[in-house]
């Protein structure tokens, strides 16, 4: 699977190769493209954004380097091309695995007071939001969503760490221990120490069960 990531701030992606997914990268199981819109602007002083008409603060986006590099990667529209934006639909679980079985993803990551809406109409699919508040710019949410799709892209991650996942969803999870079993004066639970699995298994979906009703109800709705 392929990520293409279209920004004026692509030295801000440079987190994004560390750790597992830079291990996914060298492998070959996931490719990461970061580019600059600044190079595919047609403006002599490499202009790629303008006054808003109508009046207001700041600057919008223009479509051309927009329209340019989304036809450069993607000539067959093929991709399923996202816009990161806090007016999108919001970020949810469902989405990731739908979007860790496309072959190509390109993220358009907006600044300033947003992108023309003529680019959005013409040049992408669909416009998601990662949570209701507002970032300086698209890129932080289009590296969290290249990190959660990344993560179901075959072989980045063990099938037995998804597979846990999966079965416990809509619960938020279960507490997890590790050594020491003591710690200032704090005991790892007794049933955890046991060894008996059955034991072990009723007490995480119960444990998973509270932290769910006490921080999001609306999951068991
Ligand atoms: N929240 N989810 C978000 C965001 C910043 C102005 C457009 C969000 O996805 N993106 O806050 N983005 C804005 C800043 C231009 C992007």
């Amino acid at each position: 699977m392929k990520i293409t990531i279209l920004t004026l701030f692509p030295e801000m992606f440079a987190p994004l190769y560390g750790s597992i997914l830079g291990r996914a990268v060298k492998e070959g199981k996931l490719q990461i493209e970061v580019l600059n819109l600044r190079d595919y602007t047609e403006d002599k002083h490499k202009k790629c954004d303008d006054y808003p008409f109508g009046g207001g603060a700041g600057m919008v986006m223009t479509c051309q380097p927009i329209g340019s590099a989304i036809e450069a990667v993607d000539p067959c529209h093929r991709a399923r091309r996202i816009y990161l934006s806090p007016k999108g639909r919001n970020f949810r679980q469902d989405m990731v695995y739908a979007l860790a079985a496309c072959e190509h993803v390109v993220l358009l990551c907006g600044h300033y007071e947003g992108v023309d809406q003529r680019a959005i109409d013409l040049f992408i699919d669909e416009e998601i939001s990662i949570g209701d508040y507002v970032l300086t710019g698209g890129e932080l949410p289009a590296m969290v969503l290249t990190d959660c799709v990344a993560r179901y892209v075959e072989g980045v991650l063990s099938p037995e760490s998804l597979v846990q996942e999966s079965f416990s969803e809509n619960m938020l999870e279960y507490p997890q221990y590790t050594r020491p079993v003591e710690y200032r004066g704090r005991t790892v639970p007794e049933v955890l120490r046991s060894g008996n699995h059955a034991e072990i298994d009723k007490w995480r979906r119960a444990e998973a069960l509270k932290v769910t009703q006490k921080n999001r109800p609306d999951l068991l709705d």
